[in-house]
């Protein structure tokens, strides 16, 4: 509820046919899904300062160096956090990372109104994140086809059976366990685990929250892991950048 006041108030002040004059809307996104499918780590690393869960993580980073450092780390993606409220984070942090890196950035937010996919294209993401416990079946289709004629890919997030049963269709490009109940912040790989069998093979498979080490990649990976986004384990240290360098090779 607070989230529809937000977009309200955003779509009062930048209206639509402004957002689309953004010389970020002429570009060409970057597929995070060919990046992946490409390597061995699928390592998508975060910007994230703050969590509901764990409070403060680091207000000391900076946007910039975090890109450049993950960029030269050899992630395959950034997640970044755009949510103010309980993340920290702002539209500014995601342009800031756009004008600093040439990775794949996802817009990581609670996405409920079609005018933040747009916003999210005017302000340099390549993917969008839609979260099945949040959606209906109907918003999941309307999001998703919409990203998909801005060129924008989706990563679907699910945490139980009911959720990716309800939100299978084809304009959907990567499904993501969430390791963590975003009720309770229970972390579990074994989530990760479970649901991977139910989740088609057209899709690329990402295994979201709670990797700290790179054993639990290489636990993961047989599951049909293809990509692993980690925010807090990087965030937390002094150096984002030279820690997820240390998971790949
Ligand atoms: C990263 P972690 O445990 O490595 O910091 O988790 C990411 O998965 C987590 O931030 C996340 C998230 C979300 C945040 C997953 N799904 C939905 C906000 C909204």
């Amino acid at each position: 509820n607070d989230k529809r006041k937000e977009v309200d108030l955003r779509r009062s002040l930048i209206p639509t046919s402004q957002l689309e004059q953004s010389v970020l809307f002429e570009r060409d996104s970057i597929s995070l899904t060919e990046r992946l499918k490409n390597s061995d780590s699928g390592i998508i690393a975060e910007h994230k300062r703050r969590s509901p869960s764990k409070s403060i993580i680091n207000q000391n980073l900076n946007v910039f160096d975090v890109a450049q450092g993950y960029e030269s780390a050899g992630v395959c993606g950034m997640s970044v956090l755009t949510d103010g409220k309980y993340f920290g984070g702002s539209m500014d942090d995601l342009l800031l990372a756009r004008a600093s890196c040439n990775l794949p950035l996802l817009r990581k937010e609670f996405i409920i109104h079609t005018y933040q996919i747009l916003e999210a294209k005017a302000y340099g993401a390549d993917v969008i994140l839609l979260i099945a416990s949040i959606l209906s079946n109907i918003e999941i289709k309307r999001f998703s086809e919409f990203a998909k004629s801005l060129n924008l890919e989706v990563l679907l997030e699910i945490h139980n059976e009911e959720e990716l049963h309800k939100s299978v269709m084809p304009s959907l490009d990567m499904i993501g366990v969430n390791n963590r109940n975003l009720k309770t912040f229970e972390v579990s790989l074994e989530t990760s685990k479970r649901l991977s069998t139910l989740i088609p093979d057209d899709f690329i498979k990402i295994s979201e929250s709670g990797i700290s080490n790179v054993s639990s990649i290489k636990e993961l990976q047989p599951y049909g892991y293809q990509g692993f986004l980690i925010g807090e384990n990087f965030m937390k240290t002094d150096n984002a950048g030279e820690s997820a360098k240390s998971f790949i090779k």
